[in-house]
């Protein structure tokens, strides 16, 4: 049987769930926010990685209703977490090119927020270069219908699109994500330290706050210190950890 008959259960199953990536505030060293990521555990095959199975789910088309699972199950964590004590922490959600494509992407949003009572303003939507590009004008329609509902707006893998920078002003966003290989590099090579520089001068300039993603070491940590740098997010912090295990990690970090 092919891997998508199994991902056609996998919600019914419950088989996917959630694990949070926290990110910090690298002036404050405070977690200001924690990214959701989906996980599939499946009876046989076990743990399935999302870079196996998004592709899979984006091509069936099985990406939407879990997609809006994901969405739905994050807005309920992070009331949670909010009734925890954390109150401020916001919650940053990876949105499939599929689902974002639809005519109807922002009412099912809507209606997610109207069902669960998010506290909208505390959640960050994660897009791609290559998501908001084709079809420049109905995109812009769309983030700004989206930004109505209280979410900020982010570009994620940032780098890796894309090489069109035009957008960056025409399209109503608020932070960029760094992509990883660009941090990765940052112990060994020259370049990949200019490239970072450039892109958090840049956004600045944009009035963009910027994460640096796949931080791993103290040295990265006082480079992007130095370049001023918003928000961190990587191993040096924690893996992504799933909802238990991410409260007693705030509760330790404090
Ligand atoms: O968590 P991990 O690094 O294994 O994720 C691998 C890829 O899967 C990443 O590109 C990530 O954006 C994507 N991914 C992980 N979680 C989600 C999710 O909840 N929704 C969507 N649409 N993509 C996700
Ligand atoms: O495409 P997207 O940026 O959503 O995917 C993020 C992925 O990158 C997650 O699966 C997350 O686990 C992974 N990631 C985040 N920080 C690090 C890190 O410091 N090291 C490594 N190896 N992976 C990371
Ligand atoms: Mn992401
Ligand atoms: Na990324």
């Amino acid at each position: 049987m092919k891997l998508a008959t199994f991902l056609r259960k996998a919600i019914e199953k419950n088989e996917l769930f959630l694990v949070y990536h926290p990110i910090v505030d690298v002036q404050t060293n405070k977690i200001i926010s924690v990214e959701a990521l989906v996980r599939w555990k499946q009876d046989q095959f076990g743990l399935i990685p999302p870079s196996e199975f998004i592709p899979i789910a984006e091509e069936s088309g099985l990406i939407i209703p879990i997609s809006e699972w994901i969405i739905q199950k994050a807005c309920e964590d992070l009331q949670t977490i909010h009734l925890q004590g954390y109150s401020n922490l916001r919650m940053s959600i990876n949105i499939s090119a599929l689902h974002f494509s639809q005519e109807y992407f922002v009412k099912s949003i809507n209606d997610i927020f109207q069902k669960t009572n998010a506290n909208t303003n505390y959640i960050d939507f994660e897009l791609t270069e290559s998501m908001i590009m084709p079809n420049a004008h109905e995109t812009v329609n769309k983030l700004v219908k989206l930004k109505k509902l209280g979410v900020k707006l982010l570009i994620d893998d940032f780098g890796t699109g894309y090489s069109s920078l035009s957008y960056l002003n025409r399209f109503p966003l608020d932070i960029l994500k760094i992509d990883q290989s660009f941090i990765n590099g940052l112990s060994s090579y020259e370049d990949d330290c200019s490239i970072v520089e450039a892109i958090i001068t840049m956004a600045h300039r944009l009035h963009l706050k910027v994460v640096a993603e796949g931080v791993e070491n103290k040295k990265q940590l006082n480079f992007l210190q130095n370049e001023k740098c918003d928000y961190i997010q990587g191993y040096y912090i924690s893996k992504p950890l799933p909802i238990h295990e991410l409260l007693s990690f705030f509760t330790s970090w404090e």
